[in-house]
């Protein structure tokens, strides 16, 4: 269907404000606008159809595209046996997200037996990864403190030697970059010094401290700071006049090891003014003016400030050695899983022992997977890696017998996908088909993640088939088919786990793509706007696909999604969500039939109203029985409101005029039964920052711990409250 699908391009100008999946959307919407016989097939129940019939070329009969995808994908010679009925418990449920929202793969891992297939789409699952790259990518770069320490005088001249990034990448397809030069992009997310900034806090709320130990009362904060002062004092106050760390908490054995230096928290600015940087380039003629809660700097020369060259201070966990459990490197293994001493010869292969980590050929790998494993060497000095001999007293950690790393670790890796994967029982495991996605130039290494969760599942056995993209090279889930038909041909392709594989890891990006296509999106986080819809598409349909007996009956009009809402428990509040219910759900010929149940958790900046329009698209596609009908259900992602006016928070609103449409947050009714308010915008201002992570976060974004922040909790929910109150076919006994 060429057609629609160039008109994609005037509806995805409006759509881009708006970023990430709704590309997606405004083109799904082009699509569905055109009927197979190529003329509209929208009614007029949702705004965004008629949007949709508007902007549609409505010039050609659809294309004849194959029946089936072809599976020749990395490991398409390893087909599933089709032949074998599926003996696994059947939900009818899925769940899926796109970057932040990817996160439904966490989810599902924790509540097993929940969900048929989840997507995790360019997102972040692998949490101990983005952890690790934060530390030595983002906060990399500085030079020793020898060099430092000769070149006091031009800690602040970008022309000194003074500079010593950017890091060095350690694994395939991350970028190189430093604190003063952090990766810039653009597509789908714009990444000023703002962005870091607000993902460092953000991060921090929902998990604590990850840098240097929290402290104890304000886990965001780094211990040492003193709390009255911080949280007494305003930001541009703090900047001007810092407040040191106190003296135990200032060492650090690479900037600071005899506690010589002031330690202060660390203030980072606006952006960049100066021509030639990037916005997320630190700019070292630019004031100070930013706080960033978290963080802490070594103030060499003793002005108060972080000046260019002055180093952030990290103290997340012991010095280990990434060399494996054997406990030694390459150079020094003996091909028998033990280590030569350190005169031996030189190893006649590269890796005798074998345990090289690589993502595709070995995920059990121990060396080189960027994380600590028992049995590796390690420091037992404290999280500030200076021995009790040097700094007169034993840190947190140190002399314990064990590798320690910050106390909110522990809470970063209780939702981590891989290490949930590579714990879970079998049983619970089996349950799932997983389905991924990710860039391999996206702004934040979600290709890098996303390949560590490929190996966790293939270390469980998962034959997870690997495809470089959607459509139009070898590799490709559609070698035959080019990127701008794969969403047309979906309609008529076989997407069973025999076909294509029950699990899934689409690369996109085109690894010789030219500069100009690279500029379009190609491979980022994203992607070109054929890629967000391809993306969204594929990981739809398939899940749809898959849900058992499929019902495809047309004749039923369109729905328009509808924002509702219900009490929650874990926000103590009256909470939003936008379901779309199929064709002919409310027709009393249908009153006795239940549906699959699909949850999708949007992406950053996004609210779940934004995705309305989709389900309207969808919900075309569901009647005129391209597509198999469901409920489908976006849960809110941002963090609740509050009223600066009332002081009360408001976590059910929906966007309106210059205000939002807000359901009392105290109604513990029917829907009905609530009164809705509209409140000003301007009174309205988000309890986090970048939104909740799907996550049952720590604090809000003043720092100050509390129980009733349980976003991830508030999904699950979402999908007990629809079992309870719509036919879902999960509401039912589960069927065999
Ligand atoms: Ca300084
Ligand atoms: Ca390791
Ligand atoms: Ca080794
Ligand atoms: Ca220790």
């Amino acid at each position: 269907m060429r057609g629609s699908i160039h008109t994609t391009t005037r509806l995805t100008a409006r759509a881009r404000a708006r970023g990430l999946a709704s590309v997606a959307l405004a083109s799904l919407l082009a699509l569905a606008a055109c009927g197979d016989d190529g003329t509209s097939a929208v009614g007029d129940t949702a705004d965004a159809t008629a949007d949709a019939a508007d902007a549609a070329d409505t010039d050609g009969p659809a294309d004849t595209a194959p029946d089936t995808l072809d599976a020749a994908g990395d490991s398409a010679d390893t087909a599933a046996d089709t032949a074998e009925p599926d003996p696994r418990v059947r939900h009818s449920r899925a769940i899926g997200g796109m970057s932040m929202g990817a996160v439904a793969i966490t989810i599902a891992l924790e509540h097993p037996g929940t969900f048929d297939m989840v997507g995790a789409l360019g997102g972040y699952a692998d949490a101990s990864y983005l952890m690790s790259h934060m530390l030595r990518l983002e906060l990399g770069g500085f030079c020793p403190l020898a060099t430092l320490e000769a070149e006091l005088a031009a800690l602040n001249d970008p022309t000194a030697p003074v500079w010593c990034g950017p890091a060095t990448p350690k694994l395939e397809l991350e970028f190189a970059q430093d604190w003063n030069h952090l990766h810039y992009d653009s597509n789908g997310i714009t990444m000023t010094r703002e962005f870091y900034r607000e993902v460092i806090e953000n991060f921090s709320i929902a998990f604590g401290n990850l840098t240097v130990p929290g402290d104890a009362t304000r886990p965001v904060l780094p211990a040492g700071v003193d709390v009255a002062w911080y949280e007494g004092t305003a930001p541009a106050d703090r900047c001007a006049d810092p407040k040191p760390v106190d003296h135990e908490h200032s060492f650090n054995l690479e900037y600071n090891p005899d506690g010589a230096y002031a330690v202060l928290p660390l203030c980072d600015q606006d952006g960049p003014t100066a021509a030639g940087l990037a916005p997320s380039d630190f700019d070292a003629a630019a004031p100070r003016n930013r706080p960033i809660s978290p963080l802490l700097f070594v103030d060499l020369n003793g002005d108060g400030r972080r000046d260019y060259a002055e180093p952030v201070m990290v103290n997340a966990w012991e010095r280990f050695d990434d060399v494996g459990v054997d406990g030694c490197p390459n150079a020094l293994e003996d091909g028998a899983g033990g280590c030569h001493a350190a005169t031996a010869i030189p190893p006649l292969a590269p890796d005798p022992n074998g345990d090289d980590y690589d993502w595709a050929q070995n995920p059990d790998g121990t060396e080189g997977n960027d994380a600590y494993d028992l049995g590796e060497p390690y420091r037992d000095d404290g999280l500030d890696g200076v021995p009790a001999a040097r700094a007169g007293f034993a840190d947190e950690g140190e002399g314990n017998g064990h590798w320690d790393a910050v106390a909110n670790f522990a809470s970063l890796m209780a939702r981590d996908a891989d290490s949930l994967i590579r714990a879970a029982s079998d049983e619970d495991l089996a349950g799932t088909d997983f389905w991924l996605d990710a860039g391999i130039r996206d702004a934040l290494q979600a290709g890098v993640g996303t390949r560590n969760i490929v190996a966790a599942l293939r270390s469980r056995g998962r034959d997870v088939r690997v495809y470089h993209g959607f459509g139009g090279r070898e590799g490709t889930l559609t070698p035959a088919v080019g990127d701008g038909e794969f969403t047309a041909n979906l309609f008529s392709a076989d997407l069973s786990a025999g076909a294509i594989g029950r699990d899934i890891y689409v690369e996109y990006g085109d690894p010789d793509a030219t500069p100009a296509q690279i500029a379009e999106g190609d491979g980022k986080h994203v992607g070109r706007d054929i890629d967000a819809l391809n993306r969204l598409a594929a990981f739809l349909f398939a899940a749809l696909a898959r849900m058992p007996d499929p019902d495809r009956t047309p004749g039923f009009d369109p729905q328009a999604a509808r924002d509702v809402s219900y009490y929650s428990e874990a926000l103590g509040a009256r909470r939003g969500f936008t379901i779309g219910l199929p064709p002919g759900y409310d027709d009393p010929a249908n009153a006795a039939l239940r549906y699959p149940v699909l949850f999708f958790l949007h992406g950053l900046g996004q609210e779940a109203s934004d995705l309305g329009p989709a389900a309207a698209v969808l919900s075309i596609l569901m009647s005129d029985g391209r597509m198999p009908k469901a409920i489908l259900v976006f849960p809110d992602g941002q963090c609740c409101f509050v009223d600066q006016e009332t002081g009360q928070r408001e976590c059910a609103c929906v966007e309106g005029q210059g205000v939002r449409h807000c359901v009392d947050p105290a109604c513990t009714g029917s829907e009905a039964s609530c009164a809705v308010r509209d409140i000003p915008n301007a009174r309205l201002v988000r309890e986090c920052q970048k939104g909740s992570l799907y996550t049952d976060l720590l604090t809000d974004r003043w720092g100050v711990p509390r129980s009733d922040l349980g976003y991830a909790t508030s999904v699950m929910e979402i999908v007990g409250y629809v079992d309870a109150n719509y036919r879902t076919r999960a509401g039912e006994a589960p069927s065999r």
